[in-house]
């Protein structure tokens, strides 16, 4: 496709339907919590859209945030709107390798020095600079010299957002994020370990439609992590009545019970797997029976403890919510209130509810 075509001129050379893309506009506004009078702004943007030069920089990875965001069943559309930005380099997807894929990174930060956008997935050694090198660069002095043409940087996954897994302790590559190193550009964080495809698909087109999204004390998109799982897990009215599953085969878990007992990191992770799911929206890991790890917050993996409660002693916690779903008992009722005045405020100022919330909502 030549950068020049529009992606409206492009959508209707391959046949796309009208209606297609207006479905994903629809998606896509829903998803960023737009009212419906939106979809045919974003739709008008999205169709005069030139291709916007996009650098790829992958460094401290499993390539689990790639693989996430093409293994997206049949999301054609989004395809095409990745085909629609000018991919110029991305060492996973390009043709082109040697020096000829470096070529390509120069020549693309020339052509569009000050307006493309930079992508990042993976943590990048803070310390040891010969830890990860490409062509013979370090991470990091690649990071600074292709940060500074461009427009905006976006940090797609843990590693690139908050250091994700190489910064756990003992942290060998003294692993730090990108917003740890660059201070002068805008940078919206992608977080997930790895991130749902259709969210860093949608954080791209609210990007290119409106500019910079509304983001949270992390860096986060608002429209996407405004809300934590707990809050919009299908599990919850278990939560609300105390009953919880105890072990991963008990009745309770058979039952569909609620996973707090056996470690969900819901009430503390700010994701969007329990309203968009995976793989095309088909389930998200409490859905398929296992509690969530808390994969898009800071310190993954460390503060992991993965099957231990958030909370104990987690007896009260159920009590706390046998009561906070008893509108009638007043001391139940009122620690309710207080719980959802706390997450109410949380969600409006986008702040996290932590750990120690939760232990003296308790
Ligand atoms: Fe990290 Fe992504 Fe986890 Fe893997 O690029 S967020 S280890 S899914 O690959 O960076």
């Amino acid at each position: 496709m030549s950068k020049d075509k529009t992606l409206g001129e492009t959508l209707q050379e391959r046949g796309v339907s009208r209606r297609s893309f207006l479905k994903f506009c629809a998606t896509t506004a829903s998803m960023m919590a737009l009212p419906p009078a939106m979809i045919p702004v974003i739709a008008a943007t999205l169709e005069k859209l030139r291709r916007p030069s996009v650098i790829w920089l992958s460094f401290q990875e499993c390539t689990g945030c790639t693989e996430s965001l093409t293994r997206s069943h049949s999301a054609t559309i989004e395809d095409l709107i990745f085909d629609t930005i000018s991919l110029d380099y991305h060492h996973t997807l390009q043709a082109a390798s040697g020096s000829a894929a470096e070529h390509a990174r120069e020549e693309a930060m020339q052509e569009n020095y000050g307006n493309y956008i930079l992508v990042v997935d993976g943590s990048i050694p803070g310390e040891n600079n010969g830890y990860s090198t490409i062509a013979g660069i370090s991470n990091k002095a690649m990071l600074l010299e292709v940060a500074a043409g461009a427009a905006a940087i976006v940090a797609v996954g843990s590693c690139a957002a908050f250091g994700g897994i190489p910064k756990a302790d003992p942290n060998p590559t003294g692993a730090v994020s990108v917003s740890d190193l660059i201070k002068d550009k805008p940078i919206v964080n992608i977080p997930g370990c790895p991130p749902i495809p259709a969210v860093i698909t949608g954080v791209l087109v609210q990007f290119l439609t409106f500019g910079l999204p509304e983001l949270d004390q992390l860096g986060r998109p608002a429209a996407f992590y405004g809300n934590s799982i707990h809050d919009r897990c299908y599990r919850r009215p278990f939560y609300d009545k105390g009953l919880f599953a105890d072990s991963f085969d008990d009745e309770g878990a058979k039952k569909g019970w609620c996973l707090f007992k056996l470690g969900c990191k819901g009430p503390t992770t700010y994701n969007a797997c329990a309203t968009t799911k995976w793989n095309d929206g088909t389930s998200f890991p409490i859905e398929a029976g296992h509690p969530c790890l808390g994969c898009s917050e800071p310190d993954f993996w460390d503060a992991g403890s993965f099957y231990k409660a958030l909370s104990t002693p987690t007896e009260d916690i159920g009590k706390t919510a046998v009561y906070a779903g008893a509108a009638g008992l007043i001391a139940g009722a009122a620690l309710g209130a207080s719980l959802r005045a706390r997450k109410q405020s949380a969600v409006k100022n986008h702040e996290r509810v932590t750990i120690d919330d939760l232990d003296q909502e308790s």
